[in-house]
């Protein structure tokens, strides 16, 4: 036959994904793979969702904990958050079903660090891990496991669950053998040593995922492709963006900051990270590396053109035509493109010593440098601060950029306070929106308040976002970050209340009195 099983042992535990399901309790902790829309179990969790609708429909609550790499897809994230399935979600979604549920109180959900997620189940802060759901690309005769299109935390979840069903996905391309690099020399403290990796195309570990046979309760035979969109072309304000980080790096070039082929970049997940690396492919700069999460298909695009010489990942995120590119030219892409488990690819010793340049995108910043990647109004999850603050905290210049408003112009992603933090002043070196750019290392609050109204804000916010630093220097109890307390989050208020944000002073004045 043509089974991607190809360890005789193995595959007298080949069954049907409902029956595979079905072996799974209520109560237990499951480390499914996937990251981004890449390598997640596409046939066991929906099964699953379906025992858990039945099960309810009885009076019976069934709910499981679902640790997985990233967000991955409607088939898993959608499917069990549909059915209320989920007691625990961590460490990062952003499908739209469980996003509701989360905001809505009926799903905990915990936003950790990708790069702390391995390690925090390896400490034991996060409690016991029961079983794993793992999709690969097939099963060698020895019986090593073939990662698929993403690593995530799968050789984690194979380390530490108590028992492990399998996805044996033939939609994964076979040639996807070799791409991956499984470090398996993590120590824990007080034993941990340097990790050997230098360059970011060194290959450090083995091709291959283990696992200890006995623990394989069930293979699952599956034929699904990965599901992720396609990308929409740059619009106007992605492409001013694009070009001042352009502008800068040769700025930081020119200054002797920077070398010529830069350093390896990082590129955060959505368009405009997208239409960055689109930018890049079109701009000035030769042999270029990345050392990054995710592999978006302006990346693919700059390997193709030569622009980038290799690329270390976590995940392949790539819209369909761009694997149709991808697997048209494997054997190039192969030996170009690393795969590596998240605590590796998002390893802070690794981005500090490479010194990675960071860009991710944000959801406000606010005139100190603070950032929100996460929270709407500083209450509502939108995805997760993923592997934002690994980079950001690390990188050797890290870089937030967003449009300068949303919602049609009603919100400015520049306020005087953010709503939430996910990274301090002090890990914010460069915010960008499309009006400018504002470098803020070197700079005091005061400083950096005056680049960044300057700089980032929309021109319908600049006098509102003015007054307010102006009326605050002069007022506040402290003049190093000079604050009006009973104000600072006024303009989230007044959104919530009217779905506006203040755009010019009497409008601002007549909503405090
Ligand atoms: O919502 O689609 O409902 O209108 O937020 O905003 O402008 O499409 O931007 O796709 O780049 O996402 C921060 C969410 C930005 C993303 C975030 C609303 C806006 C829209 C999306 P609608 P855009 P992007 C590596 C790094 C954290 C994780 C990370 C993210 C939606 O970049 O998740 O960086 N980052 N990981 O309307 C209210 C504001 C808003 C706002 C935007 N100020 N107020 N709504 N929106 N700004 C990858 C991984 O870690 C896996």
């Amino acid at each position: 036959s043509d089974s991607r099983v190809l360890n005789s042992a193995l595959r007298s535990r080949i069954m049907s994904a409902e029956e595979a399901a079905a072996l799974i309790p209520s109560g237990v902790n499951v480390g499914m793979s996937g990251f981004t829309g890449a390598g997640y179990p596409k046939q066991v969790p929906a099964a699953l969702a379906k025992r858990i609708m039945d099960s309810n429909l009885n009076g019976k609550k069934f709910k499981i904990g679902v640790w997985t790499g990233a967000s991955t897809a409607p088939e898993l994230d959608g499917a069990l958050a549909m059915v209320d399935g989920v007691e625990m979600r961590l460490p990062y979604q952003s499908d739209p079903i469980c996003r509701k549920r989360i905001n809505a109180g009926e799903m905990e959900y915990i936003d950790i660090h990708l790069s702390h997620v391995a390690q925090s189940v390896w400490f034991g802060f996060l409690g016991k891990l029961d079983w794993a759901v793992i999709e690969v690309a097939g099963i060698t005769e020895e019986g090593h496991l073939i990662p698929a299109s993403s690593i995530g935390n799968n050789k984690t979840w194979l380390d530490c669950a108590d028992k492990v069903i399998l996805e044996v996905n033939s939609w994964q391309h076979p040639a996807l053998e070799g791409m991956h690099d499984i470090y398996y020399g993590t120590q824990l403290p007080p034993h941990r040593k340097p990790i050997p990796l230098v360059r970011p195309d060194d290959r450090i570990g083995e091709p291959y995922l283990k696992v200890d046979p006995s623990k394989i309760v069930a293979i699952v035979e599956t034929d699904l492709k990965d599901r992720n969109s396609a990308f929409t072309p740059p619009d106007q304000a992605s492409k001013q963006i694009a070009g001042h980080i352009l502008e800068f790096f040769e700025h930081e070039v020119r200054k002797g900051r920077l070398p010529r082929e830069l350093l390896p970049l990082q590129s955060g997940v959505g368009n405009i990270a997208n239409a960055v690396m689109n930018g890049l492919n079109e701009g000035p700069f030769d042999n270029l590396t990345a050392y990054t999460e995710v592999l978006q298909d302006g990346m693919l695009d700059m390997l193709r053109s030569g622009k980038l010489t290799s690329a270390s990942s976590t995940a392949l995120s790539l819209s369909p035509a761009a694997l149709a590119e991808l697997y048209t030219n494997i054997d190039d892409y192969r030996r170009r493109i690393v795969l590596r488990p998240q605590e590796i690819s998002n390893h802070p010793e690794l981005i500090r010593r490479l010194g990675v340049l960071a860009m991710n995108g944000m959801i406000e910043a606010d005139i100190y440098g603070n950032v929100n990647s996460t929270h709407v109004m500083g209450t509502q999850i939108m995805n997760g601060i993923g592997g934002s603050g690994d980079f950001a905290r690390n990188a050797y210049i890290s870089i937030f950029m967003t449009p300068s408003t949303a919602k049609g112009g009603d919100i400015s992603c520049i306020v005087p306070m953010v709503s939430h933090t996910d990274h301090t002043e002090h890990d914010v070196q460069v915010i960008v929106t499309e009006q400018g750019l504002a470098d803020l290392r070197g700079l005091s609050p005061k400083q950096r308040a005056k680049v960044v109204i300057e700089n980032c804000a929309h021109p319908d916010f600049k006098p509102v976002l003015k007054d307010y630093y102006r009326r605050a220097n002069s007022y506040a109890a402290g003049r190093h970050t000079p604050h009006l307390l009973e104000e600072a989050l006024s303009w989230h208020l007044r959104y919530l209340r009217s779905g506006k944000m203040p755009r010019d002073t009497a409008d601002e004045l007549s909503e405090r009195v």
